[in-house]
This record gives C-alpha cells, sequence and structure tokens, in this order.
C-alpha cells in the first residue's frame, strides 16, 4: 500500500512535529493542503492535547496525526487522549515506543516511529510499525548521526514496510532526491517553520530566514541528547561550557525553558532556535497551501527532467 493510501491524503508529505510550535493552525493548514499535518504533543498534559485535536477538527475534516516525544513521562495519557479522539496516526521521536505499541495497535492506530539508524528500524518493523520515518542529521531538534543521503537507502534496503524520509528536504528537489533513494513519502519541518499559519514568534521565521547554511550546529552530544539549532548567544555559551566539560546541571539550567523563550517570546539570542540544515535556502515566508503545491510541482519537474529524451 502507498503512503497516501495508508494515510488517507493526496499527497506523500508529512509535517515534522515541532515542539511548542505544530499546533492546530499549521497543522490544520497542512492537511487541507493535502498532505498530513502532526501535533506535537511533546510539553502537553492530556487536556492541553485534547484541546489542541479539537482546535485541529474545528479548522479541517482531513486525516492529522499526533507525534508522541517519548522523552515525556506521560505517554500513557496521551495516548488515552489519542484514542478518545480517534486520532488514527501516531509517530513517536527520540525513543523506543516498544511497550506502548500494542496498546496503539489494538487500538487501530497506524504507528511511524521516527528512526535514526538501520538498527532502530529493524527493531521497529518488528515491534510492528506500519512504516518509519528515516531522519538524518540534516535535521532540526534531537537528531542522530548519519546524513539522510547515506541513512535513506540502507533503511529502504533492511526493511519492507513503507520509509518515509526526513532531514535537509526543503522543496521540490528534495522531495525527488528522497524518492530517487527509494523513500515514499517525506516528513518536513523546517521549512514549514517560515510559513504564514505556521504559530511560532515572527523573529523565529526571521532567523530562520536569515540563517545560511553553516549557522545550524549541534550541541549536546555529550548528554546524550544532540540537538540542531541555530548558532546564537545561548548555543555560543553552551559550547563553552560544554569545552569546560562542566556538570550536566549546569547545561541543563542553561537550556531550562529555552524553546519557550525562543518560540513565545521571539528571544532568538537567548532562545532555542531548534532548526535544521535547510534553513540555509528558506527566502520567502509564504501560505502552507502554495508551498505544498510548489514543491509538488517541482518535485515532479525534477523527476521528469531525468527522462531520457
Ligand atoms: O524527536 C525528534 N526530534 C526532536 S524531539 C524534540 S523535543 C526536545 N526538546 C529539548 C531537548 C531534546 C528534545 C526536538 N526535536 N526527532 C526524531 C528522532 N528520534 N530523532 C532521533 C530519534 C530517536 C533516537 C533514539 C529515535 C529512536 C531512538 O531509539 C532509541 C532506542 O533505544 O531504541
Amino acid at each position: 500500500m502507498s503512503i497516501t493510501e495508508l494515510l488517507h491524503i493526496k499527497y506523500p508529505i508529512m509535517q515534522g512535529a515541532m515542539a511548542q510550535i505544530a499546533k492546530a493552525p499549521l497543522v490544520a493548514a497542512v492537511s487541507n493542503a493535502g498532505g498530513l499535518g502532526i501535533i506535537a504533543s511533546g510539553g502537553m498534559s492530556g487536556e492541553e492535547l485534547r484541546a489542541e485535536i479539537q482546535k485541529t477538527k474545528a479548522l479541517t475534516d482531513k486525516p492529522f496525526g499526533v507525534n508522541l516525544m517519548l522523552m515525556m513521562t506521560n505517554i500513557e495519557e496521551l495516548t488515552a487522549v489519542i484514542i478518545e479522539e480517534g486520532v488514527k496516526v501516531v509517530t513517536t521521536g527520540a525513543g523506543t515506543p516498544k511497550t506502548y505499541m500494542p496498546i496503539w495497535k489494538e487500538a487501530g492506530i497506524t504507528v511511524i516511529p521516527v528512526v535514526p539508524s538501520v538498527l532502530i528500524a529493524r527493531k521497529m518493523e518488528q515491534l510492528g510499525a506500519d512504516a518509519v520515518v528515516a531522519e538524518g542529521t540534516e535535521a532540526g531538534g534531537h537528531v542522530g548521526e548519519t546524513t539522510t543521503m547515506a541513512l535513506l537507502p540502507q533503511v529502504v534496503d533492511a526493511v519492507s514496510i513503507p520509509v518515509i524520509a526526513a532531514g535537509g528536504i526543503g522543496d521540490g528537489r528534495g522531495i525527488a532526491a528522497a524518492f530517487a533513494l527509494g523513500a515514499q513519502g517525506v516528513q518536513i519541518g523546517t521549512r514549514f517553520l517560515a510559513t504564514d499559519e505556521c504559530p511560532v514568534h515572527e523573529n523565529f521565521k526571521l532567523a530562520c530566514l536569515k540563517a545560511k547554511d553553516r549557522d545550524t550546529v549541534v550541541t549536546g552530544r555529550r548528554n546524550g541528547a544532540p540537538v540542531r539549532s541555530i548558532k546564537n548567544k545561548m548555543i555560543k555559551e553552551y559550547q563553552r561550557l560544554e569545552d569546560e566539560n562542566v556538570d550536566r546541571d549546569v547545561l541543563e539550567e542553561l537550556t531550562l525553558g529555552s524553546l519557550r523563550k525562543a518560540v513565545q517570546e521571539g528571544d532568538t539570542e537567548n532562545g532555542s532556535v531548534m532548526a535544521g540544515q535547510i534553513t540555509g535556502m528558506i527566502t520567502e515566508i509564504k501560505p502552507v497551501d502554495a508551498l505544498i503545491q510548489e514543491m509538488m510541482t517541482q518535485a515532479t519537474e525534477t523527476v521528469s527532467a531525468l527522462t531520457v529524451k
């Protein structure tokens, strides 16, 4: 079954679940445009998630999903809300969904874990995942080590479930490249930050427009939670402290509430501006629908340009 059939969507585009950002306005815009919008539940309580699901339902009658960030401790509470509200697609990140998989499958939910390696992709297939998102280190936020270019074909060869590509995809050329490497769909996060409907502070969008190809960095590798974000004052301080080998708590204190600072208050110097490497090629804020149309047209043109005449 193709990914569009599996998810009941028009275009093989999923929206990456960006913590505190991927809420009803963006999720509904992506689903209305023919992709799959995904609510990021990381940091939410059960009732906050329920409210976000209900807001999304009020804005679209198309399918959408919920992402569960597995470093959270309230997954069971969030799962109950997902089942009660009848959400049919769950994606997972930043950990293994092993304990919850039977509950989700029992409830008839399509489960799509995000994976950073072949080993974890294989594990997810064995656990009963319906598809996997293979996410390269070009992505924003919590990342693995392998690039999309190298990871994707290796995951495609290793599993027999559909593979969706993520990390470093920001336009139709990227979509075409992902399909060339065997993906059946793409998940796009960063490019959706710079859209009219994205409910992130304007300064965050402007930081994405301004950033160039080398302006994102990965910090926190030593703590076991590597995160890619746009270099700023806070990140430079973090790197200085990391070089000094300070205690974990000192680093945690620096990053405490930092995502909120950037996303909600627009403090892009002292906050955490998580974004992927493709932020360097974003030049324009546009509506989600126009962006998706443009990307699909460019993807189709890119593929047909390969045809031998
Ligand atoms: O999850 C993401 N990206 C994220 S989550 C996030 S929220 C956050 N906020 C502050 C600090 C840290 C995180 C921001 N960005 N992407 C999916 C992803 N999943 N990348 C890597 C993984 C992953 C890692 C290990 C998936 C499975 C896994 O399994 C470990 C195991 O033991 O099986």
